[in-house]
């Protein structure tokens, strides 16, 4: 783990939240900083100092970062969220009290729904500070526990190495699997030993999938084709129950399950659709206008930090601590009634 008695270099026209509340009274504060796993405020803001055109720019190594680093975390968790440092977080795993008929059952809008939630193990350090023998073990334990899952949820898990590169690409082009390579992440300390350790847990059908040490130690994914959202979220949250009986996560009444990104913190859910808007892709103020009105993100086809093609746009939730993952559902599901109106009125 690396320190710094500089305050690094960051250009006047960076936009990051780094940058905006990164001052110099807060580095002084916390540069000679540093956590039980010998994680350090270098180390946290690594990320967004090398990538300046980061969005946020910072990452925990583990869950007392977020406690040593606040002054540096807290506002950024504030600004994100809108989640003040005194609030705490609510959990609501029931799909009972999701109200989502599927909004386009022609299906002429959206072509795949996908949820995922972030999750790490409990008394483990984050990726971002994690040992390569801890990260071996993590992988062991989570997917000897993913192997005795049955029924719909029953599959194989298929480690990174030794997988061929036809393999991986397709099922990165078939937006199954993680990017290898990612410059955020890099930075971050994330990819570190790659590919040891990294994997993917799937049932035979691919609507249940699991990524191993990742940005988070276990991403947990439901997806299918089409508009059924509430079906997606029953089959998340019948998953999640069944594989925290074995592996205990990471979690405080405060902040919610523990991830690397501050922005994941929570439910540490997103829920996505593939959506096709072409009429609306013309007019971008007026589609931002309506999904910064229902708290949504909008991202290209290839992930976070692609572009979107042939007007298709993925398009999610953006809050997730201090919101249940009910919520976080019901904010995508809102918003895109609203997406699929206008571009019908188009
Ligand atoms: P994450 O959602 O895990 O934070 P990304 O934005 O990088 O990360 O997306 C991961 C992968 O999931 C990408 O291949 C992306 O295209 C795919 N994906 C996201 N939402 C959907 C969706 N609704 N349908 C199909 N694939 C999706
Ligand atoms: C960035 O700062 O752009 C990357 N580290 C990714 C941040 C997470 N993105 C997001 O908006 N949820």
């Amino acid at each position: 783990m690396s320190q710094t008695n500089e305050f690094p270099n960051l250009p006047a026209d960076c936009k990051s939240m780094l940058c905006k509340y990164l001052t110099k009274e807060v580095f002084e504060a916390l540069k000679d900083k540093k956590t039980s796993n010998g994680f350090t405020l270098a180390d946290a803001i690594n990320s967004g100092v090398k990538n300046i055109d980061s969005g946020i720019g910072v990452y925990a190594g583990d869950v007392e970062s977020y406690d040593l680093f606040a002054p540096l975390f807290d506002p950024i968790i504030k600004e994100y969220h809108g989640f003040s440092a005194t609030d705490k977080h609510v959990s609501n795993l029931n799909p009972d009290d999701l109200i989502a008929p599927n909004p386009d059952p022609d299906g002429k809008y959206i072509i795949s729904t996908r949820i995922r939630v972030g999750r790490n193990v409990d008394n483990m350090p984050l990726g971002p500070a994690i040992t390569k023998e801890q990260r071996n073990k993590v992988e062991k334990d989570v997917s000897e526990a993913l192997m005795a899952m049955t029924g719909e949820l029953a599959g194989s898990y298929y480690p990174l190495n030794g997988m061929s590169e036809e393999v991986s690409a397709k099922l990165i082009a078939d937006h199954f699997l993680f990017k290898a390579g990612d410059r955020f992440l890099e930075a971050a300390g994330l990819n570190r030993d790659w590919p040891e350790g990294r994997g993917i847990y799937h049932n035979d059908d691919k609507t249940f999938l699991v990524w191993i040490n990742e940005e988070d130690q276990l991403r947990i994914i439901s997806m299918q084709m089409g508009g059924d959202i509430k079906e997606v979220f029953s089959r998340l949250m019948t998953a999640i129950k069944e594989i925290e009986k074995k592996v205990p996560f990471s979690f405080t009444d405060h902040l919610g399950y523990i991830t690397s990104c501050p922005t994941n913190l929570g439910t540490a859910m997103r829920a996505s659709v593939h959506i096709a808007l072409p009429k609306l892709a013309e007019d971008m103020e007026t589609f931002k206008a309506i999904t910064d009105k229902y708290h949504l993100q909008i991202r290209g086809i290839h992930g976070e930090h692609s572009e979107s093609e042939g007007g298709v746009y993925d398009i999610s939730n953006r809050r997730r601590l201090g919101v249940t993952e009910v919520q976080c559902v019901q904010d995508m599901y809102d918003g895109v009634v609203a997406l699929i109106k206008k571009e019908q009125s188009l």
